[in-house]
């Protein structure tokens, strides 16, 4: 061993002694000022982590304490959407990377190790970390190794942590994000259900739903037109058997965050009003909110009771990226119905505005002649305008569907096996779990609201187009199925 200075051991001692002395009496100084940087941690543990949608258990009453975090750098191919695949690079195997919770006070040390199979270097930025670069400057990693760095988280918060090796952006398009949640002394008030969602953008050579291994965009990354806006790295993962649950009468958490690299995410859950909301994941509290907006690189703390059962739709308002690129995932509720907070349809009737009543037809026959006899190529021209104005924006231009919640029309066997079936699907609507070409849907088709005509046209359009089986539906067979 090499010596640094020729100071006798004796003396050493003693000074190392003298200024461990100063520094404690510092310390409790320090503490009663509620300065947190300085807190004497009790204790010592490894730190739960968790994948996404779950969340580690809440810190409750304990004292602030040292924390060891074990973090694995994994690039792994993982699925888009069915058929698509993507290199992902992650923090702990999953996109967004493993939930770090911790509380104020407790001193994280920071095991960042980069998996030998890896092939570049990484690092990581943690908002929560107070010192340069949040971590990036003490971590960078090369593929075999690990860097250890420690830091004190001192503000309370929902943060988000991320790759910041250059090209920066590129590597937090491939999925490298996370977040990691402070939490004040005492804990975040108990709620009966806490998940973990993170939206990101991905940016794939191919278009949306194009097969096969997508390489990154850088292009379309910089010009921030993303083919993919999803929650949890996938199209599909909060649906489809992966839903958030929760019984009706419990409280909800979800800690939400973005990791961009480019998009601001209109938070909101279609049927649910945030009863709480922790603005930009801080400690200020709105109560009553909507949409709560979510930065890129922020986070945002939402509860919410459940008060009656269903199916509650979780999106980016900015709405055509759940309905067309993929951020939509689903809460399912269940329970007892709870009719004084919601109904459901108590009544359904014919509406005539003032002075319709001239519109009624009065006898069978008139509305029968009403109804002009049509070859198919007029129906197929007609039921296009149809399918594009009312059936599109679910079930897609190409009739392709959206993986996990839209079932596709194109080549569907279950629309081609019964076309009395399908004309009732459109009258009355479907929900409940159906199967189309081998894939499960449960989830619900509100009945269309048009004339025995207009549906003998889309549906002859839709038989007619994408390898159906060419069936040609006459405003009389929709008729005998009202
Ligand atoms: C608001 C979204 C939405 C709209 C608009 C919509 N559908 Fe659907 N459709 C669905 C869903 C969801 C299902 C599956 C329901 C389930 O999971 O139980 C479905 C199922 C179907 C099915 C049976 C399954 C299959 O894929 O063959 C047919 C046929 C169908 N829809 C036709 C239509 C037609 C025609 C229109 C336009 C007139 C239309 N839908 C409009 C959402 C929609
Ligand atoms: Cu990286």
């Amino acid at each position: 061993m090499k010596k640094t200075s020729k100071m006798p051991l004796k003396l050493k001692a003693v000074f190392c002694i003298f200024f461990a002395m100063l520094l404690f009496t510092s310390c409790k100084k320090a503490e009663e000022s509620t300065d947190y940087t300085a807190i004497v941690t009790d204790g010592e543990k490894e730190a739960e982590l968790t994948a996404p949608p779950m969340v580690p258990k809440p810190v409750g009453n304990r004292p602030a304490m040292k924390l060891k975090v074990n973090m694995e750098i994994k690039e792994q191919e993982g699925t888009m959407t069915d058929g698509v695949k993507y290199t992902y690079w992650t923090f702990g195997g999953t996109v967004p990377g493993s939930f770090i919770r911790t509380r104020v006070g407790d001193e994280v040390e920071f095991h960042l190790k980069n998996h030998p199979d890896n092939k570049l270097p990484h690092n990581i930025d943690l908002h929560a970390v107070t010192g340069p670069g949040g971590g990036a400057t003490s971590s960078l990693v090369a593929p075999g190794h690990e860097k250890v760095f420690s830091f004190k988280v001192i503000n309370p918060g929902l943060y988000v942590y991320h790759c910041a090796t250059a090209p920066v952006g590129m590597h937090i398009a491939n999925g490298m994000y996370g977040l990691i949640l402070v939490e004040p002394e005492g804990g975040l008030p108990p709620v009966d259900k806490e998940y973990y969602v993170m939206q990101g953008d991905f940016y794939t050579q191919g278009e949306y739903g194009a097969k096969g291994l997508q390489p990154f965009d850088m292009n379309k990354a910089v010009k921030e037109t993303p083919d993919y806006v999803v929650f949890n790295g996938k199209v599909g993962s909060l649906t489809n058997g992966g839903e958030l649950t929760a019984k009706v009468g419990e409280t909800v958490r979800l800690f939400v965050g973005n990791g961009g690299p480019n998009l601001v995410s209109s938070f909101h859950v279609i049927g649910e009003i945030f009863d709480n909301v922790h603005v930009e994941g801080g400690s200020m509290v709105n109560k009553n909110v909507q949409t709560t907006l979510i930065p890129a690189g922020g986070a945002s703390i939402v509860d919410f009771k459940v008060e009656t059962p269903g199916n509650f739709i979780i999106v980016d308002h900015s709405i055509f990226r759940a309905f067309n690129k993929g951020a939509l995932g689903i809460l399912k509720v269940e329970g007892p119905e709870n009719k004084k907070v919601y109904s459901g349809t108590i009544q359904e009737g014919i509406y005539l505005p003032e002075g319709g009543t001239i519109q009624k037809m009065p006898n069978s026959t008139a509305a029968k002649t009403a109804i002009p006899k049509r070859t198919v190529t007029e129906k197929i021209k007609i039921g296009k305008e149809i399918f594009g104005t009312t059936c599109f924006a679910c079930h897609q231009s190409e009739g392709q569907g959206i993986p996990s919640t839209f079932p596709p029309l194109a080549k569907s066997d279950y629309l081609n096996a019964d076309p009395k079936r399908a004309i009732k699907t459109i009258l009355h609507g479907l929900s409940g779990e159906v199967t189309v070409n081998g894939k499960k849907y449960n989830n619900v088709m509100p009945s269309q609201n048009l004339s025995d005509d207009e549906i003998a046209n889309v549906m002859t359009y839709i038989y007619n187009s994408w390898g159906n089986n060419k069936t040609d539906v006459t405003p009389e067979m929709v008729k005998a199925q009202r």
